[in-house]
């Protein structure tokens, strides 16, 4: 395993964080949800040094943890002296406070750990202002939450006129922040559109998949360009768009998205519908998938979910299994094949199979410029599909 560059970049500076997951929640898939939160929490720059997990029973509402647990979760954040506790699903505002209190250390739920790694990844001004909205939408409730709890602990009577004043101001500047956000994204998203519509001319293709299938790295690879590939999650924010060149010298665009994730937060999915457009109005979506993760098919529902909530109507969409080279058991190779006949199997670092992929877009590209839209003309390209083969 290559060394965590956080450990080198910043050791003095890394959170030391405690995991906690609910089985009530993801039952089976606990232990993989688990490993991905210690990868958004790693990515975070954070360092793990334990986990808890509550096996039995249901969500305890004011402090989410049953009180056994919560003593015990303590207990371990003592004894690691941590000070930053990650929950595996969301917290209300106040079983955050709850938590804090009891715990007395940070304690952050899945949304805020994406919301923070989004924000540290952000370059340019749009992903900027798109993170930051998303921040302030999660914020704005947890204002109300903050009010609530102190009407509670005051009983009511004599902090609530000063004290709503001070919550509706809070509000207030929130809300006038998010109406401004709002309007600068806007105007990006006027020149953008200006781009976008100069490119209607071009036969447009769009990576979309899950964080770290390796989009970015087939897009290197189509395009013979260099954009940022790491393993980590959420390498990439910002849309790039580049042209692909035929043998015959034709042309097509490819554009490389942000990858998605399981129980990504609703607002990033609507603050990034800017530049995911890009993806919406692709003519042919190529759904890249990791095929080494052992859990392929979890992998693409949480695209497909994305997709749907992004996408009026389905779009053309073609399977990818990526990472061929690191799938060394033949038999599953083989139930990939089997299970999805429209499929294509590479390898972006190696090369193996995008020549079948790299004809299949220009098929699909001559397709297009002849007037055959590919929903309209033949087969749908969905996974499964038959008459979609890979031409391998
Ligand atoms: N072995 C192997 N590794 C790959 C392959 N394709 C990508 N990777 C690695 O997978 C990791 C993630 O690759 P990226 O291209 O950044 O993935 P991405 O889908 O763009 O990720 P996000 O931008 O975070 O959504 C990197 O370490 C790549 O080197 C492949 O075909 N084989
Ligand atoms: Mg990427």
């Amino acid at each position: 395993m290559k060394p965590r560059s956080h450990e080198v970049a910043n050791p003095p500076k890394a959170e030391r964080a405690v995991l906690v997951g609910h089985a009530g929640r993801d039952g089976r898939d606990l232990p993989r949800s688990l490993e991905e939160l210690r990868r958004l929490a790693d990515t975070a720059g954070a360092r793990v040094l334990g986990e808890l997990v509550q096996r039995r029973g249901g969500v305890h509402p004011p402090t989410f943890l049953g009180k056994g647990k919560l003593a015990d979760l303590k207990a371990l954040v003592g004894e690691l002296e941590a000070d930053l506790v990650i929950f595996n699903d969301d917290l209300s505002p106040s079983q955050v406070r709850n938590l804090e209190k009891e715990l007395e250390a940070k304690v952050v739920d899945r949304s805020e750990l994406i919301l923070d790694i989004f924000a540290r990844r952000a370059r340019s001004r749009e992903s900027r202002l798109q993170v930051e909205l998303a921040q302030l939408q999660y914020t704005l409730p947890r204002l109300t939450g903050m009010w609530k709890h102190l009407e509670r602990q005051a009983g009511g009577i004599g902090v609530r006129g000063p004290g709503e004043t001070q919550l509706e101001t809070d509000r207030r500047i929130v809300r006038e922040k998010i109406a401004r956000l709002k309007l600068a994204l806007e105007s990006v998203e006027r020149e953008r559109e200006t781009q976008r519509r100069r490119r209607r001319d071009h036969f447009r293709t769009a990576l979309v998949g899950y964080t770290n299938a390796g989009k970015s790295t087939l897009f290197n690879a189509l395009t013979r360009s260099e954009v940022f590939v790491e393993d980590r999650l959420f390498a990439t924010l910002d849309a790039t768009t580049r042209q692909m060149v035929s043998p015959e010298r034709h042309l097509a665009l490819l554009t490389d998205t942000v990858g998605f994730i399981r129980k990504l937060p609703h607002h990033l999915v609507a603050s990034f519908h800017s530049t995911l457009v890009e993806a919406v109005e692709a003519d042919l979506l190529i759904h890249v998938v990791d095929a080494a993760d052992p859990d392929i098919l979890r992998q693409m529902q949480a695209v497909e979910g994305v997709l749907e909530e992004l996408l009026g109507e389905p779009r053309p969409t073609v399977l990818v299994f990526n990472k061929l080279d690191l799938v060394a058991d033949e038999d599953a190779v083989a139930g990939l094949e089997a299970q999805h006949p429209g499929a294509f199997l590479v390898s972006a670092k190696s090369g193996a199979g995008l020549d079948s992929l790299r004809a299949f877009i220009w098929e699909q590209a001559a397709g297009h410029t002849a007037g055959h839209q590919p929903t309209a003309a033949g087969p749908t390209l969905r996974a499964g599909a038959p008459g979609t083969g890979r031409s391998s």
